[in-house]
C-alpha cells in the first residue's frame, strides 16, 4: 500500500477505535455539551406529536434500491420509496406496470438523488436517482412520491456513479461513468485496458413539461474511473465538473496501483457545447447514441488537475468556484471558474493526454488548498458565504471560509470550526445545499459506521445520521438517527416546496380499465386463449366481484381500481399462495397478471387495513382442475354473480370509524 495512505487510515483508525485523540471526544457525540446545551438541542430537534417538519430529508437507500423520506429537525423515518426493488408494502413491483418498469433487475444502488430545479433552485417536481450497479437512472414524481420512470441501462455506460446531476433549469440529468469498458466492440481483452476501453459522460434529456428523460449525447472520455459530478450555476450553469480516480488506467490491485499519480484529474464539461456538437453532428454512433470524441471537437471537455484520488467535487451557490477534495490529501482545493475560463481561452494547457485531452494548468486557475482535514469528502453550503466538507478518516466535518480571500491570508485560519460525527461520514448535505440560494440552517451527516452507538442489533447494524444546526458561528450538533443500509447522499427542502396530492382524482383518471361503481365489475373468459381478464371494483370494505372462477392453467389479467376518494384509504390486493400483493391508492387502478397453475382456492383479501370491516374485505379465486367445466360463465364468456348494489357515496362510509 501506499506510504501515505497508510498513515491516514492509520491516524483514522486510530481516532475511531481509541477515541482518545483530541477531536474525538471519549464518549462520542458528547461534545461538552452543559446541561442546558443538551436541553437547547432537545428542544431544537423536538417535534410534538402533531406538528410538522420543516423539511423533507430525501436519501438515498444505497443498495437496498431505495429512496427514504424524513423529516428534519425531527429526523423522523416517514416513508420509503421503492425504486430499483421491489416493496411489497407499497406492492411495487407486484403489479404490471412496476414490475415491467424493474424489468430483469431486483435490486439497485441508489447513490444520489438529485432534485429538479428552475433558475437554480429546487422546484419540487421531481427527484432523479442513479443506480450505480445497473447503468440505470430513476425518476420519482413528488407529487405522489413514486417511481414512474426507469432509464436504460444506459448504453456504454458501466457503472453509474458520477450521476444523477441536474442541470440549473432541469434541462439535463447528467451522467458519468465509475467503470470503463471496451467502446464499439463486445469484448476487448482487460490488459488492452490503458488504450481501447473508455469512459462516458452522457446527457439524460428531461422533457420540460412530462420529466420524461431520454438519452440525449454522450461523450467518449479516458478510461478514468469517475466518481462525483456537480453541475454549475450562475456563470458557469452551462458546465459541469466530475471527478475521477486511477487516472494511471490500472487495472488491479486498486487500492494502491491507482493512487500513483500526485494528481488525478476533474473533467471539465461544456453540456451546451456538447448538445450543439450532437445537433451539429459532430459524432459518431455507439450502440445507437449519438457520441463526441472531445479529442475532435474542442471545447466540449477539459481536465484539470487536482490532488490525489478525488473524490467529492461541488460548486459553490455562487457558481464561481468549483471545490475538489482529494479523500487522500488532507486539503479541499478552491478553482476559480473564471480562471478556468481563462485558462481555456488563454490555451493555457499543461500537456494534453494520449487521448488528446487538454489538461488545464494547475497553478494558474488553483485559488487556494484549505487544510480542513483527513479524508476530505464532500462538501455543502449555507448560503452565507462557509462551506462544510466532511472527513472520512478524521470523523468530523469542517467549517471554512469561501472566497474572496485576502492576499496572504494564511490557509488554516479559514477552517473556522469543526464537529466530530460518530463515524466516518461520507455525504453531507445542507438545507437546500445543491441551490444557488441554500437556507444555512442544517446539515445532515451521513455516516457510514454507528458502531453501536444504538440498542444492539447483530451484526449487521444500521447507518447513522447526525442532524447539525449550522444557524450560528459555532455548529450544534442536536439528534441521532438511524437507518436501513445505506444513505449516501440526500436532498434537504423545505416543506413548502413539495406538494404531494391527497388522492388520485376521479375525474383525471385515464385508465380505460378503471370501475368506479359495483356495476362496472366485469370478468371475461377468452376459452381459446386460455385468459381471464377482470375488471375489479374496491371500496370499504369489499372487492367486487367477492368471488373469481377460473379454469386450472388460465393466465389471469385482473384491473383493480380503488375507487376512494379519500386520502389514506388505501386497499391491497394480497392473492394467498401466488406471491402477488397490489396496493391500490385511492383512485387508482393498478393490473395484476398471473397463470393460475395449480387447481384448487385461493383466498384473495386486503392487505391494506383500511376500516373496521377491513378483515371482511376478501374474496375467493377458484381455480377449477382442468377438465371440468367452469359454472360462473355465460355462452357470451361473461361471468355472472350477485352484484351489489352501487353505494351512494362511496366515502361516506360509518365503518370506517377508527379502524386504523
Ligand atoms: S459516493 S461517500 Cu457513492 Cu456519493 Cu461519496
Ligand atoms: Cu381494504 Cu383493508
Amino acid at each position: 500500500m501506499h506510504r501515505t495512505t497508510m498513515a491516514w487510515l492509520a491516524l483514522g483508525s486510530a481516532a475511531i477505535l481509541g477515541g482518545c485523540g483530541e477531536r474525538t471526544p471519549q464518549v462520542p457525540g458528547q461534545q461538552a455539551m452543559t446541561t442546558g446545551d443538551v436541553q437547547k438541542a432537545a428542544l431544537a430537534s423536538y417535534v410534538k406529536p402533531g406538528d410538522l417538519d420543516e423539511y423533507y430529508l430525501f436519501y438515498s437507500g444505497g443498495h437496498s434500491g431505495q429512496v427514504f423520506v424524513a423529516g428534519v429537525p425531527s429526523m423522523r423515518h416517514i416513508a420509503t420509496i421503492p425504486v430499483f426493488a421491489p416493496y411489497p408494502g407499497t406492492g411495487y413491483g407486484f403489479d404490471e406496470a412496476t414490475r415491467k418498469m424493474l424489468g430483469e433487475f431486483t435490486w439497485g444502488d441508489v447513490h444520489h438523488p438529485a432534485l429538479s430545479k428552475t433558475n437554480g433552485d429546487y422546484d419540487g417536481r421531481w427527484l432523479f436517482v442513479n443506480d450505480n450497479a445497473n447503468n440505470r437512472i430513476a425518476r420519482i414524481d413528488l407529487r405522489d412520491l413514486k417511481t414512474k420512470q426507469i432509464l436504460g441501462p444506459v448504453p456504454n455506460t458501466m457503472g453509474n456513479h458520477g450521476s444523477s446531476m441536474v442541470t440549473n433549469n432541469s434541462e439535463y440529468a447528467l451522467v458519468a461513468s465509475r467503470f470503463s469498458v471496451p467502446i464499439g466492440e463486445k469484448y476487448v481483452p482487460l490488459d488492452q485496458y490503458s488504450t481501447k476501453y473508455k469512459g462516458a459522460v452522457t446527457g439524460i434529456r428531461i422533457d420540460p413539461n412530462t420529466g420524461n428523460m431520454s438519452v440525449g449525447w454522450q461523450i467518449m472520455t479516458p478510461p478514468f474511473d469517475w466518481d462525483l459530478g456537480a453541475t454549475g450555476k450562475g456563470p458557469s450553469t452551462e458546465w459541469a465538473f466530475w471527478t475521477s480516480y486511477n487516472s494511471e488506467r490500472a487495472t488491479g490491485k486498486l487500492e494502491s496501483a491507482a493512487s500513483q499519480r500526485d494528481k488525478d484529474y476533474v473533467a471539465v464539461v461544456n453540456w451546451k457545447a456538447a448538445e450543439a456538437a450532437t445537433k451539429a453532428g459532430k459524432t459518431f454512433t455507439s450502440e445507437g447514441i449519438p457520441m463526441i470524441d472531445p479529442a475532435k471537437v474542442p471545447g466540449v471537455m477539459y481536465l484539470l488537475p487536482c490532488g490525489k484520488s478525488p473524490h467529492g467535487v461541488d460548486v459553490d451557490p455562487s457558481g464561481q468556484y468549483v471545490i475538489c477534495s482529494g479523500k487522500l490529501q488532507p486539503t479541499s482545493t478552491v478553482f476559480s471558474f473564471a480562471k478556468i475560463l481563462e485558462a481555456i481561452k488563454n490555451k493555457d494547457f499543461e500537456h494534453e493526454t494520449e487521448d488528446g485531452i487538454h489538461v488545464l494548468e494547475y497553478d494558474e486557475i488553483v485559488l487556494m488548498e484549505v487544510p480542513v482535514g483527513l479524508g476530505p469528502l464532500h462538501t455543502q453550503f449555507d448560503g452565507k458565504g462557509y462551506a462544510y466538507t466532511s472527513l472520512y478518516v478524521e470523523s468530523a466535518i469542517a467549517k471554512w471560509k469561501l472566497p474572496p480571500y485576502e492576499a496572504g491570508v494564511d490557509p488554516k485560519s479559514l477552517v473556522v470550526d469543526k464537529m466530530p460525527v460518530q463515524f466516518n461520514v461520507g455525504h453531507l448535505v445542507t438545507s437546500h445545499g445543491d441551490t444557488e440560494h441554500p437556507r444555512g440552517d442544517y446539515l445532515v451527516s451521513m455516516n457510514k459506521m454507528s458502531k453501536g452507538r444504538h440498542l444492539n442489533v447483530g451484526p449487521s447494524i444500521p447507518e447513522s445520521s447526525q442532524l447539525i444546526e449550522i444557524n450560528g458561528q459555532k455548529m450544534v450538533m442536536t439528534y441521532e438517527a438511524f437507518t436501513e443500509p445505506e444513505p449516501h447522499f440526500a436532498q434537504l427542502v423545505h416543506r413548502d416546496i413539495i406538494k404531494p396530492i391527497e388522492f388520485y382524482p376521479k375525474d383525471e383518471s385515464k385508465n380505460p380499465n378503471a370501475v368506479w361503481t359495483p356495476a362496472g365489475a366485469k370478468v371475461v373468459r377468452n376459452a381459446a386463449r386460455k385468459t381471464v381478464e377482470g375488471k375489479v371494483y374496491a371500496i370499504r370494505s369489499y372487492f367486487e366481484p367477492g368471488r373469481i372462477e377460473v379454469q386450472e392453467g388460465d393466465t389471469v389479467i385482473l384491473h383493480i381500481t380503488n375507487a376512494e376518494q379519500q386520502r389514506d384509504e388505501i386497499h391491497g390486493f394480497g392473492l394467498t399462495a401466488h406471491n402477488l400483493n397490489a396496493v391500490i391508492d385511492p383512485g387508482e387502478t393498478k393490473t395484476v397478471r398471473f397463470v393460475a397453475r395449480t387447481a384448487g382456492v385461493f383466498p384473495y383479501y386486503c392487505t391494506n387495513f383500511c376500516s373496521a370491516l377491513h378483515q371482511e374485505m376478501q374474496g375467493y379465486l377458484e381455480v377449477v382442475p382442468r377438465g371440468r367445466p367452469l359454472l360462473a360463465y355465460n355462452a357470451k364468456g361473461e361471468m355472472t354473480w350477485e352484484r351489489r348494489p352501487t353505494p351512494p357515496v362511496a366515502s361516506a362510509d360509518a365503518s370506517h370509524g377508527n379502524g386504523h
